[in-house]
Parts: C-alpha cells; structure tokens; sequence
C-alpha cells in the first residue's frame, strides 16, 4: 500500500489529503496527517471523491459538437484532432480580431499560472475569473480600506475570544481546517454570533443569533460602528496610529443608533448594544468575518467594507486572534516560485470589461466576467470572438443563462476545459476533459499564511479514460500556437522550472506533500503594520473610489424589498455538495438527491403550503417545482435554496430533473452589480411560491 500526499478536488479549498492506493486503486482518502488541523478529516464532499474514478458519465475523451449549440451530439476525436481544431480557430479569431478577440475565464485559485500565461502568451488582455459571481466585493472592500487584498489576512480563529459570522456559514461551506479551528477555539471558550436571514448549522451553535431581515445587514453594521464610536468602545490608540480620516467616520455614523437600525433590521436595539460591549470586551482577538460569497446586492461592498471597519476599530486587523496579516515567501527571506505568466510581457491592449480604464477603481488581474460577457454581447469595446472557459460553468454560476447562451450563440468558438459535464461543456464547442484530481499532477503553488508553504497537487493513479493534465492540455494547445516556452516533456521539468533558485527539490515534497518556508507561525508586530494604501493607513476615504465618483461612506438606503405576495430569492450552499458539480456523484447524491425550499411557516400557513408539499416557484411565467421545507427558522420575506440543483442533461443520470435552479430565477441579473465592489447583485429577484397542483407534481 502506497500513500500520497496531494490536494483535494472536490471544492477550491484544496485542503491537503492521503491518498492511499493499493495496486492502481485509491483504497481510502483521508485528511493528510501531517497536517494538524486537518486532523485526518476530510468533509463529506472530500471523502466521496473516488466515486469520480468510476464515473463513467463524464467526458472521457475529446469531443468536438456535431449538431447545433447545446443539441448534446458529439463526435469523439483524438486529443491531435481537438487541439489542431482548438488552434486553427483561435489562429482565425486572432487573424480577424487580433489576440484581443480572445478571452479566457478560469475559476481563480493557486493553479492558473500556466493557462494565464497561454492566454497573455497570445496577446491578450481578457483574462476573467468567477469572482464577479462570487468574493469581489470582500476584496475590494479590504483594498479599498488596507491596500490589502482580501487573502492578505489570515483569520486567526485557534486564538480568538470572539467570532462573528455574517454571510458566512462556516460548518456547512467548509473548509476542513477552518472547521477544526473554530471548534477547538469554541471548546475553549470562544464566543460565537451569527447574523444570518436563517439559522443555518454555525447559528445553531452560536452564543448569539441575529435573524436579520434579508439585505439589511449594512444598518445592522453602521449601528455597530456608531455604538463603538459613540460609547468610546474602540481601540484609541489603534486608530489613533493607524486611521487616515476618523473625522469623517466619526461624522458620518452619528444618525446611525442602533434605535435607528432596528426599524431596518428588526433587531432590538439593546441586543445590538449587549453585543457590541462583549465583542470590545474581547477585542482585539475578535473576528467579525468579511464574508465569502457576498455577491448578493448592490450595497454588499458597503456591507463588506463596514466589517472591515469594525475589525480595524477593535483592533483586530493585524492582531493575534483576529485577522492577522499572512507571510509572502520574501516575507520571511525566501524566494517565490518563478512564474509562467511573467515570461510574456503584459498586454497593453485595453480590457473588453472595461476594468482598469473605465472602471479604475476595481483591480485588474480577474476583471469581472459579467462585463466580459455584456463586451461579447455588444462587440463594445470590441468584437470577443472566442472563449475558453476553463473550469468554469457560468451557465450555472452566473445570472440568467438564457441570455448568456444568446451571448455565447455570437461567438465563433467556446471552449470548455472541465472534468465533468456542465451546462457550459454541454453547450461548447469543444469539450477538452480534464482527468480528475487524483489522476494528475498540478504545477507546485504557494500558501500564503503565518507559516508560508509550498504544495503541489500529485496523482494517486494513471488516468482510467482518454483525460489529460492541465499541463499537457495546455502544452499542447502552446505547442500549436507557437508558444514553445510552455511546452514541456514532463511535470518534473515544469516543477524544476518553478523551483529554481527556491532552495528547494521537487524530491523535498515526497515527505508530506508540502514545504514549509520557515519553522513556525511569524505574527507581525501589531504596533509596526504597514497597510499598502497611498497614506500607508487604514484608509476610511478611498481616492481611487472618489475618483470614480463613489462615495467612500455610503449613506443608508434600503434594498428594494419583496413587492406584496413575493418573496426574495436567497440562497447558499451546504456541506454534501460543492456548487453545481457534486450532485451527479452517487455517494453524494444519495445523501442529497435535491435541495428544498425553505419557507417561514407563517407565510407558508397563509399559502396553504405544509412540510414537505411539492410546490411551484413562479417569476414572470417561469416556473419550476421543488419541496417546501416549511420552518420557523427562516425569515418571512425570504425563501433559500441551496445553489447548483435543477440539472436538465441527460449525460447527468442522478442529477437529471432534481430540485430547482435558483439561477434560472435571475432574469436581467447580469445587469444588476455593485458598481462599487464589481460583484453582481444575485439576491435582488423575488419569486412567486404556490402549491403545485396535483398534475405538476413531477418536474
Ligand atoms: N460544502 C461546501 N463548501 C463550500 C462550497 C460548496 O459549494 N460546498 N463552496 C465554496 C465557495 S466557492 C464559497 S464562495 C464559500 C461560500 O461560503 P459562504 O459565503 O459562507 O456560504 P453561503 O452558504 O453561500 O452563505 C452564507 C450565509 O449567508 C446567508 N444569507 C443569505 N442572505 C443573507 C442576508 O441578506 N444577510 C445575511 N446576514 N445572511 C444572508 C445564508 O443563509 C448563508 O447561511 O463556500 C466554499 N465552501
Ligand atoms: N445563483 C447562484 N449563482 C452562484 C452561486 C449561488 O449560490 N447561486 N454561487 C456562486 C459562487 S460562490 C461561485 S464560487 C460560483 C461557482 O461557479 P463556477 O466558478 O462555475 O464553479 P464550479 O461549479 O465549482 O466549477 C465550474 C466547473 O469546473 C469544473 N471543475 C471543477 N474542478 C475543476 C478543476 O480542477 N479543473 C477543471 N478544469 N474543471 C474543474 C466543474 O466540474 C464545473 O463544471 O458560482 C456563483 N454563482
Ligand atoms: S473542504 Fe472538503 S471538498 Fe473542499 S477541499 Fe476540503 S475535503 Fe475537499
Ligand atoms: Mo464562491
């Protein structure tokens, strides 16, 4: 029996893992065990992974379409025929288009080096990932405060007295390790509160829960802030050290009393009060979490930046316990990885999101993607003709996929690079399999945290179909294109490329999987931050926001609520599922086939809807049906889905016909995004819910 040391795949939290194969076969996975707070556990979705070994649905070789977009008829091709075919008709788009013509979206995480530097290889400046549909608002947010990006922070939860969850439901969209943190933290007295619109798992558990009404968590916030500031709970010397423009918070937050928030919130306003003392109490080792998937609406950068504020004000940002800033490898006097991208000069060309000229506040590595597709859509900047999305389904994870194909119908090649079937694979030109993760071996990334380590992803067992590595996959397509530097013989030539100079071997992995840059966790000193701001402070007036006529403090106003006999459309995940692609996994499927619909009682009474009745959800003469979970925990003007159900391929045997898709509820979401953090605003469509009748119960 032989044990590997590589990553997860199941989700992009990409936690370390043992594979253990005996003979050619993956017998068990389990957390890898040199990893402490992984402490040999692995989440549901994790476990499951082998069952993608011997799934014999997804593509399992090349496939280039044969009849029209998304008709499901493929031709089976060798991986010289799709990679000639994928080559030739980028070579026409860049002859018509110029490299500009072509764009590529990704799903963001350690492992894109290599396909970004195809794309900026090429010329081209449109390089796009999910984040728009996902954390922009959280980043921007923290760059607009702290010059920092949202990573640049770890979240110290081992150490700390006191945990907030907004919009962030750590024990069901897991990552293992945080997971373990936290309990432990919790089990040694550690408070929890949670803000939610439902009580979710992490609720459940909480000292505190705050049942907020849906989208108002930015008064909820401004009332924190105002009670900090006005009570003298906050950190003077802190402030006094680090913020750039107090005055103005100071100014700004007075007409927010937490008697004020109430009226928005429905939180009473001494709950709000009682709660800001404890969290100074334990201030600074507090963690008021800035939220993970907060593309929701169209005053979540405020939401976002608010949290941020109160973190800094409790002196949290920079702290033991709190949001402690992370070690790069020259941090701590090592040398990074040598990169792909930086072999190719950065194009010059314009991007055709508009970001970084007529957006010049957002940040231009990932654009946002909705912008990308609206440039498809309109040819404004200028024609995109050509798309790859790799690993990306935003038939799925973005709003209103109707629309979407309409703007993919304009293109003259869509791409997909995926290791099972999705909607956007279903409706591509070409499919290009992937073989899963524990087939193939990854580039070597780098970890940013207290203790910066190195890990790659390494494969437990050959490829069991005619799938291929990211590497190869690329190489491939570089090697037609005339871009030799990515073209390489094998992994270990890629790994040694990457380690050069790093003091480190591709051999030195062997042990554990990963490399550890220095001994042991590096806390910054707290009274010596440096924040990467203009003023090098925390800065409550951010120029780059004013420059494109944002306002840095947002005043309050409501988000549309629910019109009379509708209800907003709210959603999350859970832990037995990650997005849209785990529900055709049968281990996973059987223990859970479909999501359900969460509906207050009191709403659901009136309806004539109890637990567990097939209902139908309406929207301007869309419909589809779901069951009612029917429960107090959730509030009254919302109903929740969990995301990624409601698949309709027939290439998708369990999944087929399962639940509902929230997206197809998100008619014009593409036009509906926080102009000030990027992300789309996928919480601002409301539904019609009703018993479905008798004829309409199946799907
Ligand atoms: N098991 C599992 N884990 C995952 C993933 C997965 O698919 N499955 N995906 C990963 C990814 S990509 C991400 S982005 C993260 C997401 O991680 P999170 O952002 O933590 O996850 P969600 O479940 O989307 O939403 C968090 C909570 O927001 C609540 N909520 C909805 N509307 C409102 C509102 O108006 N106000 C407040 N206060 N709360 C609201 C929901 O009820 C939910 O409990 O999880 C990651 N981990
Ligand atoms: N309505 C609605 N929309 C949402 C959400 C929601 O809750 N509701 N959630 C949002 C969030 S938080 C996110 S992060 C996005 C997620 O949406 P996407 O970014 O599209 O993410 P996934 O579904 O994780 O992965 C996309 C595709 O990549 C494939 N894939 C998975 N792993 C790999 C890999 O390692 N390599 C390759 N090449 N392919 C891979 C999967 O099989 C899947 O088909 O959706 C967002 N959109
Ligand atoms: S959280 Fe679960 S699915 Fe995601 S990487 Fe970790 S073990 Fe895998
Ligand atoms: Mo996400």
């Amino acid at each position: 029996m032989e044990s590997i040391y590589t990553v997860c795949g199941m989700c992009t939290v990409r936690c370390p893992i043992m594979a253990r194969v005996d003979s050619g076969r993956v017998v068990d996975l389990q957390g890898n065990p040199h990893v402490p707070t992984m402490a040999g556990g692995l989440c549901p979705r994790g476990a499951a992974g082998r069952a993608l070994l011997t799934d014999t649905e997804r593509p399992r070789t090349p496939l280039l379409r044969d009849g029209a977009r998304g008709e499901g008829r493929w031709r089976k091709v060798s991986w010289d025929e799709a990679l000639d075919h994928v080559a030739q008709r980028l070579q026409s788009v860049m002859a018509a288009h110029g490299a500009r013509g072509v764009a590529l979206s990704d799903r963001g995480g350690p492992f894109r080096d290599m396909h970004r530097a195809l794309l900026r290889g090429l010329g081209s400046p449109n390089y796009c990932n999910h984040d728009a549909s996902c954390a922009r608002n959280v980043h921007h947010a923290h760059l607009s405060l702290t010059g920092l990006g949202r990573k640049d922070v770890a979240y110290d939860f081992a150490n700390a007295r006191h945990v907030v969850l907004q919009l962030r439901n750590i024990f069901e969209s897991v990552d293992v390790q945080e997971v373990h943190q936290l309990t432990g933290a919790l089990e040694k007295g550690c408070r929890l509160s949670v803000i939610d619109i439902r009580a979710n798992v992490p609720a459940t558990k909480a000292h505190d829960f705050f049942m907020v009404r849906p989208s108002s968590d930015y008064a909820f916030n401004l009332a924190v802030i105002h009670t900090l500031i006005q009570e003298r709970w906050y950190d003077r010397d802190y402030v006094q050290r680090y913020f750039k423009d107090f005055d103005q918070l100071e100014a700004f937050i007075v007409p927010y009393t937490p008697e004020w928030a109430a009226a928005h919130t429905g939180i009473e306003a001494g709950r709000l009060r009682r709660f800001v003392q404890q969290l100074a109490q334990a201030a600074p080792a507090v963690i008021w979490h800035p939220g993970w998937m907060a593309a929701r609406y169209r005053n979540s950068f405020h939401v976002c930046r608010s949290i941020y504020i109160i973190n800094a004000l409790l002196g949290a940002i920079g702290s033991r316990g709190g949001l402690p800033l992370v070690n790069k490898p020259k941090d701590v006097g090592r040398k990074g990885l040598k990169t792909f991208v930086d072999i190719f000069p950065a194009p010059e060309e314009k991007r055709a999101d508009g970001v970084g000229w007529r957006h010049t506040h957002i940040e231009k590595g990932p654009g946002l993607a909705h912008l990308l597709y609206k440039a498809m859509e309109t040819d404004d900047p200028y024609p995109v003709k050509a798309y790859i999305a790799y690993r990306h389904d935003p038939l799925m994870g973005f709003p209103d996929p109707e629309r979407l194909k309409r703007i993919f119908d304009r293109l003259d090649l869509l791409v997909a690079v995926t290791f099972s079937w999705s909607d956007t694979a279903w409706y591509a030109d070409v499919v290009l399999p992937l073989s899963t993760y524990l087939e193939r071996d990854s580039l070597i990334a780098c970890k940013n945290t207290l203790r910066p380590f190195f890990f790659r992803r390494r494969r437990a067992v050959a490829p069991c179909y005619e799938t291929r590595a990211d590497w190869q996959i690329v190489g491939g397509l570089a090697r037609r294109l005339g871009l030799p530097q990515l073209d390489f013989h094998s992994i270990e030539d890629i790994w040694r490329y990457q380690l050069e100079g790093t003091g480190v071997q591709p051999e030195d992995f062997e042990a554990t999987g990963m490399v550890p840059l220095v001994e042991a966790p590096i806390y910054r000193d707290r009274n010596d931050l440096a924040f990467k701001t203009p003023s090098g402070r925390i800065e409550i007036v951010s120029e780059k926001l004013t420059q494109s006529d944002l306002p840095s403090l947002l005043p309050y106003t409501p988000v549309p609520g629910p019109p009379e006999g509708r209800f907003r459309l709210t959603f999350g995940r859970c832990a037995l599922h990650t997005q849209g692609h785990t529900v055709d996994n049968p281990l996973l499927f059987e223990q859970m086939p479909e999501n359900r619909l969460w509906i207050n009682t009191t709403a659901a009474r009136s309806l004539g809807i109890a637990d567990g009745d097939r209902v139908q959800v309406t929207q301007n003469g869309y419909a589809e049906t779901i069951i009612a979970k029917v429960t107090d925990l959730i509030h009254p003007e919302a109903v929740f889905v969990v995301h990624g159900f409601g698949h309709t391929l027939p290439v998708e045997r369990f999944a087929q016909g399962r639940g509902l898709a929230d997206q197809k509820f998100m008619k014009g979401g593409l036009d509906l995004w926080d102009p000030a953090g990027g992300a789309l605003a996928l919480q601002e469509h409301f539904v019609a819910v009703s018993k479905a009748a008798e004829e309409n119960d199946h799907k």
